[in-house]
């Protein structure tokens, strides 16, 4: 299962690398649980959904599951949107038991599920019919009532057992006046207050984070006077759309803050690719208000020890009967469609729609986490069509198709779709390769953020280019909504059988 298990960039010479979590892995949530850490993101359309990760050291990450990863816990119909379905999980620690709250924009609503170990397996939902809205966060309260809050900022108590809703739902604060969207509330019980942090502004360039505190749960709350606490808003700081953090204390119990930002790369605009990444930020109290410390790509190291990074194999060979946690697939995996039992050491995929337009492809990849990568897989298409994509949703993605005999590298960039390339193959399995190069230095203001190569590789193994494309194409700023790209691979017709995946960062 080690596969695409996830984890952040090794520490150099007492310094750690932000993002912690790189790739489409935002709206970061967190608990601590002794000496451990775990943290849960939003996954959208994606199945499955909301990818869990473990720390000791807050730096260093590995996913140990998702969790909801069974069809009864998580519906994304047909129609599901790309950026639908899953928005914006809590991970909270109570009463000996994990409890995570999320809600899923395209079918259920919020829903609530625990766990004993957060690994999974997490239970079936409890549906919340009389909660509204996105964003909900838990909260008990001394006497064990549990509260939930919400965008906007409304709450609401909550029965944990039924699901039912106990009173009616209360706005509690709207954040500073004039900020757009107050969201992504959560509740802390710190010292002799209640804390209240929102994110505001949007989740784009203007995004940031503020605080408000009260002496009970349920306010009044006043706000911080020095809110935003953490704004990247018109500076050109490297990372930006900073916002919808969350708060946790480190082993020495020195505070920090998890939170979302994104790297845009490339001229004017700037456009990022990767989604949005978890970053971490030091905290310290003055006033009895958190300060939000400098966030940088390299920081200096916490001082606690840090693990060993986990090497993260190059390889996926498709040798085990289960496939690692970091594969996601749009909206379902029906196993009649993935499998690794049917040609043993390689991934069968059968086609359900007939190209990467379809929302419902049969499609299994990986979140791009570098700026610059490679992929590369051994595609037998002797039984149908399919190859490797670049995906940032149905609308929007490169790939390189093999069919018997050929390959074509094809571009859909909204509602243009065409046919770039067309390149003959010898018969049999064919190397397909991806090359992402982020731009490294900006010549032009017009420049994009990276360029996608695709190709084949010869039976020397020497690399055919056939197509160089602008990534700017595959880009939140173009392609809209919240996610960011996944690399990995697809059948468009009858069943492609795949024999590995190689993924590797290559140095910027
Ligand atoms: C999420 C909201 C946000 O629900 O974006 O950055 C939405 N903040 O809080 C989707 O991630």
């Amino acid at each position: 299962m080690e596969g695409l298990d996830v984890s952040s960039a090794p520490a150099r010479d007492n310094t750690i690398t932000n993002p912690v979590i790189p790739g489409f892995h935002p709206d970061p949530s967190i608990c601590r649980v002794g000496e451990d850490y775990y943290l849960v993101c939003s996954s959208f359309e994606y199945f499955p959904g909301v990818p869990v990760f473990h720390s000791r050291d807050l730096v260093h990450w590995t996913q140990i599951g998702n969790a909801l990863d069974r069809p009864s816990q998580l519906r994304l119909p047909p129609e599901t949107s790309a950026s639908g379905g899953l928005y914006a999980p809590t991970l909270r620690h109570h009463d000996g038991r994990f409890w995570l709250i999320v809600t899923n924009v395209s079918s259920d609503g919020n829903v609530l599920f625990t766990a004993t170990d957060p690994a999974g397996p997490w239970s079936d939902p409890i549906r919340l019919p009389g909660v509204h809205g996105i964003d909900p966060d838990l909260a008990w309260d001394e006497d064990g009532t549990c509260w939930c809050t919400l965008a906007g900022v409304s709450q609401v108590r909550i029965d944990t057992h039924t699901g039912e809703t106990i009173g009616e739902p209360r706005r509690v604060w709207s954040g500073t006046p004039g900020a757009k969207a107050p969201e992504a509330p959560h509740l802390y019980r710190i010292g002799d207050y209640w804390y209240l942090l929102i994110a505001e502004g949007g989740t784009e360039r203007c995004h940031g984070v503020s605080i408000a505190r009260g002496r009970t749960l349920d306010g009044p709350f006043e706000a911080c006077p020095d809110n935003p606490i953490l704004t990247h808003r018109g500076t050109e700081h490297p990372i930006q759309n900073t916002g919808h953090g969350d708060l946790v204390q480190g082993p020495d119990g020195s505070w920090w803050m998890v939170f979302l930002g994104v790297r845009p790369q490339g001229g004017t605009p700037g456009w990022h690719v990767l989604g949005r990444e978890t970053f971490l930020a030091p905290v310290t109290w003055v006033d009895d208000w958190p300060v939000v410390g400098d966030v940088a790509p390299v920081m200096a190291a916490p001082p606690w020890p840090l693990q060993e990074p986990a090497v993260v194999p190059v390889r996926d060979d498709f040798d085990g009967g289960e496939l690692a946690h970091g594969w996601l697939s749009p909206r379902s995996r029906p196993a009649e469609n993935y499998s690794t039992g049917e040609r043993p050491g390689w991934l069968s995929l059968r086609a359900r729609g007939t190209s990467m337009d379809d929302p419902e492809v049969t499609f299994l990849g990986r979140r791009q986490q570098h700026l610059s990568c490679r992929t590369r897989v051994l595609a037998d298409a002797a039984d149908g069509s399919g190859g490797l994509a670049v995906r940032l949703d149905e609308q929007h993605h490169y790939e390189i198709e093999a069919t018997p005999g050929q390959v074509q590298v094809i571009a859909r960039i909204g509602t243009l779709r065409t046919v770039v390339a067309t390149h003959p193959t010898a018969a049999g399995p064919v190397v397909l390769r991806v090359e992402v190069s982020a731009t490294s230095k900006v010549t032009d203001p017009r420049q994009g953020p990276d360029t996608v190569t695709l190709g084949v590789e010869d039976g020397q193994g020497v690399f055919v280019e056939l197509a160089a494309l602008d990534g700017r194409y595959l880009s939140t700023e173009v392609a809209g909504g919240f996610t960011g790209r996944v690399i990995g691979v697809y059948a468009a017709a009858g069943t492609v059988h795949f024999d590995w995946f190689d993924h590797e960062p290559v140095e910027d």
